[in-house]
Formats: C-alpha cells, sequence, structure tokens
C-alpha cells in the first residue's frame, strides 16, 4: 500500500503540465494527471484520436512533460507495441510503452489492435479513459456509452447498454486487468504502479465523467465519479494472472442493501432525463446482473482456494 510520505511527494509533482485546454472539473485530465504521477517521466504515451490529442496544445507550449505521440484512430495498440519492441532492441528497459485512449477509440476503432497485441502480450500498458461518448467530436454515441444517454446520434437516448471491454480483454488471459474510477485516486495510483512492473499486455479502464457530455456542473466531476462507484453501476476490481479481486472502494457494494438507488446518478445528469420508468427498470437489473458476474468470479475463486 502506497505510504502517506510517496502521497504527499506525488501530489506535487505534475507530468502533465498546467494550462492545458481541458474543460473545466474534465475527468480525462485527473485521470492523466495521477497515471503520470504513478508511472514517472520515462513513459512514451501513444493517443489516438481523441480530447486528449487536442487539449495537449500546440508547440512549444505544449502539456505533456514527457515523449507524447499521436496516432490514427485505430492505430494505437500496435504503435505501442512497436515502441515497446524498439525500447527492448535498445536496451531501455525502463521504459513504459503506454497508450491513453478514449473509449471510441478502445471499445469501437480500436478494438482490433488491441486484441492483437492482448492476444501477442505485447508489453504495453493500455488506458482507457472512459468519458461514455465521442466527446472530440461533438458527443456521438460509443459501444460504451450507456443505456437511455443523449448523445447527438442517440437523440432519444441510446437503446442498448455499455461494452464491458475489461471482460472482453480479461478473456485473453493477459497478466493484469483492472479497472478504476478518477474519484478515487489512490486506487488509481496503485493499479497504474502495480501495472508498471508488470511484463506484457496489461489493460487499465478508468470511468472520466465529462461534464459537457454527461450534463453536470464541472464542480461535480468527483461526486459523479463516486455516485458511479456507491451505486454498483461502476465495479472497481483487478484480475492478476486470472485472479479476481474485488477492490477496496467497491467491496461494500457486494450487499444490495448498501448501494445507492441508480436513480440518483441518473437525475442529475441531463442526458438522462427522456429515460423512462422502464429504462430505469432495465437499468436496474443491469447492474444486478453486472454484479453477478462478480459473484460468481468471487465463487469460483474461493473454490480454486
Ligand atoms: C479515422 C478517423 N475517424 C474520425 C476521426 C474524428 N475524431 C477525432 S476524435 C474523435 C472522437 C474520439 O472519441 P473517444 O475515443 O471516445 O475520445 P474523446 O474524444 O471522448 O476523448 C473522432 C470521431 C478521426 N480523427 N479519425
Ligand atoms: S469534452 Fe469532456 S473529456 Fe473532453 S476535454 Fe472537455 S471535459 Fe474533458
Ligand atoms: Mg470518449
Amino acid at each position: 500500500m502506497v505510504s502517506l510520505k510517496e502521497l504527499q511527494d506525488t501530489a506535487r509533482e505534475e507530468l502533465f503540465l498546467a494550462g492545458n485546454s481541458t474543460c473545466a472539473g474534465c475527468g480525462l485530465e485527473l485521470a492523466l494527471r495521477w497515471a503520470m504521477k504513478a508511472l514517472g517521466p520515462k513513459t512514451a504515451l501513444v493517443a489516438p484520436a481523441s480530447c486528449l490529442n487536442v487539449v495537449v496544445g500546440l508547440w512549444p507550449k505544449t502539456a505533456p512533460n514527457f515523449p507524447f505521440i499521436n496516432m490514427a484512430f485505430a492505430a494505437s495498440a500496435a504503435a505501442a507495441s512497436g515502441l515497446a519492441a524498439a525500447f527492448k532492441a535498445k536496451g531501455w528497459g525502463d521504459m513504459t510503452s503506454l497508450v491513453f485512449a478514449g473509449d471510441g477509440g478502445t471499445t469501437d476503432i480500436g478494438i482490433q489492435g488491441i486484441s492483437g497485441a492482448a492476444e501477442r502480450n505485447s508489453n504495453i500498458l493500455y488506458v482507457c479513459y472512459d468519458n461514455e461518448a465521442y466527446m472530440n467530436t461533438g458527443i456521438q454515441r460509443s459501444s460504451s456509452t450507456p443505456h437511455g444517454a443523449r448523445t447527438t446520434t442517440t437523440p432519444f437516448g441510446k437503446q442498448r447498454f455499455k461494452k464491458n471491454l475489461p471482460a472482453i480483454v480479461a478473456a485473453h488471459n493477459v497478466p493484469y486487468v483492472a479497472t478504476c474510477c478518477i474519484s478515487y485516486p489512490i486506487d488509481l495510483y496503485e493499479k497504474l504502479k502495480k501495472a508498471k512492473d508488470i511484463q506484457g499486455f496489461r489493460y487499465i479502464h478508468i470511468l472520466a465523467p465529462c461534464p459537457p457530455g454527461w450534463g453536470f456542473a464541472s464542480e461535480d466531476t468527483v461526486r459523479m465519479g463516486k455516485m458511479a462507484v456507491e451505486t454498483g453501476f461502476w465495479i472497481l476490481y483487478e484480475i492478476e494472472n486470472g485472479e479476481f479481486k474485488l477492490s477496496k472502494p467497491s467491496k461494500k457494494y457486494l450487499d444490495p442493501s448498501k448501494r445507492r438507488p441508480i436513480q440518483e446518478y441518473l437525475e442529475i445528469q441531463k442526458r438522462f432525463n427522456t429515460l423512462t420508468e422502464v429504462g430505469l427498470v432495465k437499468w436496474e437489473e443491469n447492474i444486478k446482473n453486472a454484479w453477478k458476474y462478480i459473484d460468481l468470479e468471487l465463487e469460483i475463486k474461493e473454490k480454486n482456494k
């Protein structure tokens, strides 16, 4: 577990600098700042088309104080795999080859490259910051957009549910998969730090609320992420070499009676203001089903002891 001293030192150190052009209250910025605190400057970041691509700004005033490569949408996992091979050839074993991609670039457009890199067990760390839509181009739905959310391409609310990408990646039997949320920075920091020292393909999926895209006030970003976890909608866990572990902030929500009603989370976001009673029931069922999967994982773990 991270010590208080380490956290205090870390809190002061910034590798993603101030003066960037993220919106006020941007969840992506919090995700990247904490990730880079854990990974350190010997990290080369590959970013496909996304908000991140744009908010870094123009040279010589760019925000990343570390190597940063803009990449074509579908190619980030492949590009990072190439970087990892180059680091190995050069004998630069202390460099981390990182992808930091949005949910569109991950769950839709980049998925083939991710699957390839995961199957090869390429020595890369792939992070998806999930703001649940194509935000940079004006809020179009992605396969990570949740049920009922209004976007410019789902004006009456999305019918389908969110794609479970962490589970898809875990099915590749890679060394490490984890979920995080920007509202739990210590959990995020510890998982990134652990992932940095693992060899092979590592995948981390971070929920990163977006004020303009979700329709909430910019000061409520952290509250929004907390509610996602407290309602049981966003479950924090890690899978290390096939072993499932529920993370501390989510443990108490194994008990359904401890979860906050999902309605509280949905009604404070404008994107859900066309959600019907039927839609709400579907949400409740979906959360129940997600926890059935967690129960099953924990049961298997218990049996294997
Ligand atoms: C091949 C290709 N198609 C479309 C675009 C336009 N485009 C740039 S960023 C973006 C949205 C990316 O969404 P996501 O990956 O979720 O990241 P976010 O913008 O939400 O941070 C799109 C569609 C592009 N740059 N390249
Ligand atoms: S649109 Fe959302 S993700 Fe993009 S910079 Fe603004 S707050 Fe961040
Ligand atoms: Mg997005």
